[in-house]
């Protein structure tokens, strides 16, 4: 019973999307930057990207803050 529950818990963490306050977006371009640097961190991961509202959504097993991270390697401000 107790195995059966980190499991779940375990795949949650997979599939877990998180949300992302982007700035310095402007072109085609730095939306695929952003996707390029994620993915590098996580080949696996699914990323939505609206540049007009400044939000990038990553489903990832990586934490928030490796993510975070790479986005801002890549020369993005990443609000907290
Ligand atoms: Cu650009």
């Amino acid at each position: 019973m107790l195995l059966q529950i980190v499991h779940l818990t375990h795949t949650q963490e997979l599939h877990m999307m998180q949300t992302f306050t982007v700035t310095g977006m402007t072109c085609g371009h730095c939306e695929k930057a952003v996707t390029r640097a994620v993915k590098q961190l996580d080949p696996q991961a699914e990323v939505t990207i609206d540049r007009t509202a400044n939000k990038v959504q990553v489903q990832s097993s990586q934490t928030r803050e490796k993510l975070s991270q790479a986005i801002a390697e890549e020369g993005y401000a990443v609000a907290a």
